[in-house]
């Protein structure tokens, strides 16, 4: 199963909004007779090219399925048994001749949840679901919230200095991080499906928000502008042709400026505003929960919200008041340089909580050392929105 999960990692970026899938076949003695994984959307599951795989090792029918009866399949994700893009993987095991078939995790999609499983023990194959399930709900937990939630995983990033700022009092942040770090954020901006900022970074930052080097996914480039104010003059506007950009706005906007975007090649989105009686500050601003429902809706499994520092306090505050987690994973890189300044900016803004109890925490913690940032990521835990 541990063979099965590293071949599933590979589809990571490239099989999106699927599962990551891996499947290893081995004989009584366990060795292998034949490996596969989803390798793209839209392609064969990991099951039809592990026994695709077998069937190139071994050409003889015959031996083949002598060697299949006593074979055992080790698949990350519960066999689908539906006719998707593909057909029905238990339909594909089943005409293998495999009798036994170990499973780490059930497959929580409506058209699965449980039937591939029921019709393998139907026909008498010995099934057992479990083996390694953690590792899988990990590997696959951008999949899961977003069959299960119909969200998309939420990842936030911010790059700060030792003193929690991530800019000057002057408003200059170009660069905190160094070189190596910012490569990993291209990295990651290389397999997400969207990437989020606020209009105020927008406007002060003119970022373009592509992926340097290439990456599995084009992220769509989405705004958060309550008034449709993007400038048809921003990088964002010009690169255009390279990666779609969304502007998520107010319903309320004016309705000339939102024309003018879509002139452009932009695609807008209205949204309603955050109802009256929320944490935050100001109410004219779009409701961070609709633009997620939306954006999972479209099928984003993986998305980055890059600050600013009031963009991400909303969501943060969102994360406490609605008690449902909307932030999944932080990536942190943290500077070995001081800014000072009651006036400088720091990277969660919002309203905040009151009590330590209460504060949401990264865990399981990994921190890496880039060329002197240190890298701090994870998934993020929500504690008890109550608090004390
Ligand atoms: C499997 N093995 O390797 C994967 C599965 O449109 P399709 O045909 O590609 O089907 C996609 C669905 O199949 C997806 O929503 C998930 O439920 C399941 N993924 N199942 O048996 C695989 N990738
Ligand atoms: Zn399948």
């Amino acid at each position: 199963m541990r063979r099965a999960i590293a071949l599933a990692r590979q589809g990571l970026g490239f099989v999106e909004p699927n599962p990551a899938v891996g499947a290893v076949l081995v004989d009584a003695r366990r060795n292998l007779l034949g490996e596969g994984w989803h390798e793209r959307f839209g392609g064969p599951h990991a099951e039809v090219n592990a026994l695709a795989d077998f069937k190139n090792r071994n050409s003889d029918a015959k031996a083949r399925s002598e060697l299949a009866a006593t074979a055992t399949l080790f698949v990350t994700l519960e066999p689908c048994c539906h006719t998707g893009k593909t057909p029905p993987c238990t339909d594909a095991v089943l005409a293998s001749g495999v009798r036994r078939v170990v499973v780490a995790l059930g497959d929580p999609s409506l058209h699965v949840s449980g039937g591939g499983i029921a019709q393998l023990k139907r026909a008498g194959i010995d099934v057992s679901v479990g083996l390694l399930e953690a590792e899988v709900r990990q590997l696959n937990a951008p999949f899961l919230k977003l069959a299960q939630t119909g969200l998309p995983y939420v990842h936030v990033k911010w790059a700060m200095t030792l003193d929690g700022n991530i800019a000057t009092r002057t408003g200059s942040s170009q660069w905190i991080s160094n070189e190596k770090s910012r490569a990993v954020v291209h990295e990651l901006r290389g397999r997400m499906d969207a990437i989020i900022v606020g209009a105020g970074t927008a406007r002060a930052d003119d970022p373009s928000l592509t992926a340097r080097s290439p990456g599995p996914r084009t992220a769509t480039r989405v705004v958060v502008d309550s008034q449709a104010a993007l400038s048809v003059e921003s990088q964002l506007v010009k690169t255009v042709a390279d990666a779609p950009v969304l502007v998520a706005t107010l319903e309320s906007a004016p309705e000339d400026r939102i024309a003018i975007l879509q002139t452009v090649g932009v695609d807008v989105v209205r949204l309603p505003a955050l109802a009256s009686g929320n944490r935050l500050p100001e109410s004219a601003r779009p409701d961070l929960r609709a633009l997620l429902i939306e954006l999972g809706r479209r099928g984003m499994t993986n998305v980055l919200v890059e600050g600013g520092s009031d963009l991400l306090g909303s969501l943060f505050d969102l994360d406490l008041k609605e008690g449902q987690q909307l932030v999944d994973e932080a990536h942190i890189f943290v500077a070995p340089k001081f800014a000072g300044g009651a006036k400088a900016v720091s990277p969660v803004g919002g309203i905040g909580l009151e009590h330590i109890p209460q504060l949401s925490q990264i865990d399981p913690l990994q921190i890496e050392v880039l060329d002197g940032d240190v890298y701090i990521h994870g998934p993020v835990v929500n504690r008890d929105p109550a608090g004390l």
